[in-house]
């Protein structure tokens, strides 16, 4: 037996809700907008619709954001509050290839089941709004999007220019080609060819772990030029209301290093010059180097065995060692190449560099450590203060020379930290930070270096072999790409029977011999784009959902995403695995889009919250291998919608990890049953409820005025910080309040309905409801969600009266609430007037009279 008929009152909340667009936001233009208003758009991280459906973690931030909502609706702003689906991706296409059903049949399976679960949450979604970024209404603009990165390219001033403004200036059609933003290259990549795809950087060693094969290829691959943002997409985190520790890992991640260019030149044996046979200059090889300072503590030199010029310097003596070392590491990652934990390896070359502080020959090898696509692709190895340079010196027995002098205590040997510099010329006696500064200032003068600012963020690998994505909108003819005309939009993938990968790094999209072919000379782009492309925008097109004509109308951007000061999506509650790549590349277009002109703030996400992770009762993460998953439909079957909604909310801190208990979703349903029971009361175990009879219309008393206007306080203070689990606690606290009166005020629990409706929707509804059917003048008459988020009212917090406790002869026997400011006399009467005190003096006149204002008054006979 259910403790409050919530199976009954929730889904009819929910139908009503819904036919009636309770949560319809209208947009400018729309009859019904009221541009009076101030905006608030709260954004959640939208899901992919798999197979699994909701875990628990899902209902976290989207009640968080719900609550949030709900009361900014109830406090006159239009709320943007909207839900959609990221919905392509590997899991739909394997599933789809071991089952052979269409990915698009799984996928709209899953999105109606998540539909129906979010549904039964009472989510206070637009609906009208809802995206799917697998649906050709949206990914036409994913495609449009593509193409103005396509068609731009970055300038001097570091803004994104269109390409067309290139045009007449003397370029060449390559030239061009080599400023876009998206554009071709042939770099080496991660294959994988049981996957049939290529694989990001930070994507392999998932899959290898999974069994899968990841080999090093050079393919032709789709690229976007995110590194010509670094600086910006560094810069910029600075305004944002976002975690720090969010704001340090893409910091990181950016990996901005300042440093320097040192050139040297090349010799391939003692004394000889490299190019022996005449005329032609000797090499040279630019290093990058964060410590220019230990310049003469370069005892070696490691240049990537992929580096354009090891065929060149290598001798001939070493060239089989060379040829067979860079062999051995054409299929490593740069992960695996750069562990710390791994044994050095490496050859040398047989040529020497010439340091140019000392003339000192060095040799020069080649090593996995050393990534071609860091830097230059070279380094000058200083063993004595860089912690790799150290180990390879030891393993090869190359001569280590202490540069830096430590501070007292610490080895000089693999000292890496800042200190003083010793047994370097001219630098002698400077801290390294001035050290850096004078041997800049001297390679510059010499012409043989320079400082420079150097990015760990590669560009973006943006093609994928894969059927299920969206294809691209770009067509080859004669070895050149071109895109397709926007009127062309939205470029549907080839309806494919078999979208199995090939097994070769011809995508799946080859199967499909009549869509390739563009025209008679032409043929389509065969890659998709990668996931995470749906998901860098799906923000933009909640503003304007349905905009057949634009990715975005003009005016709903500049409402949702201007309006305010400093715009942008007000609140993004998701989780942190999101904490880089999806930020940073949404970041990236955003960023594309406000130099073109598309969009009104430079940054999308003014404030984000990360939610903490939910575990397991038994304080493991949940997973299914260790049956501690709890499913969301369980719980809402067995204690309703609001029970999980409030004990979610109730479990801690939202950005606190925590597990999951059952005793607590008891208390907090137990909890919804007292606020039920306010209202409510039934005639024996089993009759119908009707409204209490204690329920009268009366003002509240002093005490639950002021318990109400606490309440009211509280909570929109704490919705406003998203400190959930107090404003609940302080609903509990005003419940009790409540509970313990004899006759209970009406209008005074309307207000407290209010309050609790955006926790707990349903039984907040269903109860102004029942009032409103005997005191039609006391509640509200629409829907609670339609109210203004009442105003408490400072006079009532004020605390007025005191309780003090009266003693006979030192044994407590009764207790009064007396006026605060009641005198030393008038407390006395009080006491004396008590009828219990009276009987326990039994007549006799009082000695003494102790009286202790705001405490107590002791009475001795
Ligand atoms: C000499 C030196 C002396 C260095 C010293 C460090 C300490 P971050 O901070 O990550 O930017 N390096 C440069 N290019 C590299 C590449 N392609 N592959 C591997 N290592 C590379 O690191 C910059 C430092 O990493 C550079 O400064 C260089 O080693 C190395 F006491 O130069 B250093």
């Amino acid at each position: 037996r259910k403790a409050f008929p919530f199976s009954e009152f929730e889904p009819k909340w929910q139908g009503e809700w819904e036919a009636k667009k309770a949560f319809r936001t209208p947009n400018p233009g729309d009859a019904d907008f009221d541009a009076s208003k101030p905006k608030y758009f709260v954004l959640d991280m939208f899901p992919y619709p798999s197979g699994n459906g909701l875990h628990v973690g899902h209902p976290e931030g989207y009640t968080a954001t719900d609550i949030i909502g709900r009361f900014k609706k109830m406090s006159g702003f239009n709320v943007l509050h909207p839900m959609g689906w990221d919905a392509f991706g590997l899991p739909a296409e394997q599933y789809a290839i071991k089952t052979g059903t269409h990915p698009r049949v799984t996928t709209e399976a899953n999105i109606a089941n998540f539909t129906k679960q979010l549904k039964s949450l009472g989510f206070a979604y637009d609906w009208d709004r809802e995206v799917n970024t697998t649906d050709p209404g949206y990914f036409k603009w994913t495609q449009w999007i593509f193409l103005k990165l396509y068609n731009s390219y970055v300038g001097e001033d570091g803004k994104a220019h269109p390409i067309s403004e290139l045009e007449g200036k003397g370029l060449s059609h390559d030239e061009i080609d080599a400023k876009r933003l998206a554009f071709v290259s042939s770099a080496p990549v991660n294959w994988s060819p049981d996957l049939g795809t290529v694989l990001a950087n930070e994507e392999v060693e998932e899959w290898r772990a999974k069994g899968h094969i990841v080999e090093r290829r050079p393919m032709r691959q789709w690229m976007l030029r995110i590194t010509a943002f670094a600086q910006r997409l560094i810069d910029e985190l600075d305004g944002l209301d976002w975690p720090e520790s969010i704001k340090l890992l893409q910091r990181n991640w950016i990996g901005r290093s300042e440093g320097a260019h040192v050139t040297f030149n090349v010799v391939q044996s003692s004394g000889l010059p490299s190019e022996a046979a005449g005329t032609a200059a000797p090499h040279s090889i630019t290093v990058f180097t964060t410590r220019p300072d230990t310049l003469f503590g370069a005892t070696y030199m490691v240049i990537a065995p992929e580096h354009a010029l090891v065929p060149q310097i290598t001798t001939d003596a070493q060239r089989a060692a060379v040829e067979a070392y860079q062999k051995s590491v054409s299929s490593k990652s740069d992960l695996e190449r750069t562990e710390l934990a791994k044994d050095k390896s490496g050859v040398f070359t047989g040529a020497y560099a010439i340091n140019p502080v000392n003339n000192a020959q060095i040799p020069i090898w080649i090593a996995d450590y050393v990534l071609m696509g860091y830097g230059t692709g070279a380094i000058m190895a200083v063993p004595a203060h860089d912690e790799r340079d150290f180990e390879f010196a030891k393993k090869f027995d190359l001569p280590i020379n202490q540069v830096v002098q430590p501070p007292e205590g610490k080895d000089w040997q693999g000292y890496t930290d800042d200190g003083i510099a010793i047994n370097s010329g001219f630098l002698d006696g400077l801290p390294t930070p001035e050290a850096k500064k004078k041997i800049a200032i001297w390679l510059e003068e010499k012409g043989l270096g320079k400082g420079t600012t150097n990015f760990k963020l590669r560009d973006w690998l943006f093609s994928r072999q894969r059927y299920w994505g969206e294809p691209f909108p770009i067509v080859w003819e004669d070895g050149n790409h071109r895109s397709i005309p926007e009127s062309e939009l939205p470029l549907m993938p080839p309806t494919l029977e078999d979208f199995k990968p090939t097994g070769t790094p011809e995508p799946p999209l080859s199967k499909a011999t009549e869509w390739v072919q563009y025209s008679a000379t032409a043929k389509r782009e065969l890659n998709t784009m990668p996931q995470w492309a749906g998901s860098c925008w799906y923000y933009l097109r909640y503003c304007d959902a349905r905009n057949s004509e634009r990715f975005v109308g003009e005016a709903a951007e500049n409402y949702w995403m201007g309006g305010g000061k400093p715009g942008g999506v007000d609140l993004y509650v998701g989780g942190t695995e999101h904490a880089v790549l999806h930020l940073l590349y949404a970041r990236f277009w955003h960023k594309v889009l406000f130099d073109l002109g598309y969009v009104s703030t430079p940054e999308p996400f003014q404030r984000l919250v990360n939610q903490g992770l939910i575990l397991g009762e038994d304080g493991q993460k949940m997973s299914k291998s260790r049956g501690n998953v709890v499913n969301p439909d369980d719980v809402v079957r067995e204690y309703g919608a609001d029970a999980l909604r409030l004990y979610e909310m109730f479990m801690g801190p939202l950005e606190q990890v925590k597990p999951w208990s059952m005793k607590g979703v008891e208390g907090v349903y137990r909890f919804l049953a007292r606020v039920w029971r306010l209202v409510m009361e039934q005639q024996g175990d089993e009759g119908v409820w009707t409204v209490s009879s204690a329920l009268q219309d009366i003002p509240a008393n002093k005490q639950l005025n002021k318990a109400l206007h606490e309440t009211i306080k509280k909570c929109g203070e704490d919705i406003e910080k998203l400190s959930f689990n107090t404003a609940i606690s302080a609903m509990m606290v005003c419940t009790n309040a409540f509970t313990g009166a004899e006759v209970k005020p009406a209008g005074a629990i309307v207000t407290f309905l209010k309050v609790l409706s955006p926790f707990a929707p349903h039984l907040a509804e269903e109860l102004n409801r029942r009032i409103a059917s005997k005191f039609p003048d006391l509640a509200a008459k629409g829907f609670l969600s339609d109210e203004t988020w009442p105003t408490y009212d400072p006079a009532a917090l004020i605390e007025d009266e005191v309780e003090v406790v009266f003693q006979v002869n030192g044994k407590l026997r009764d207790k009064a609430r007396v006026p605060i400011q009641a005198t030393k006399e008038e407390i006395e009467k009080i006491a004396l007037a008590s009828a219990r005190v009276q009987e326990f003096m039994e007549g006799k006149a009082p000695k003494k009279v102790i009286v202790v204002p705001g405490k107590l008054v002791n009475i001795v006979v």
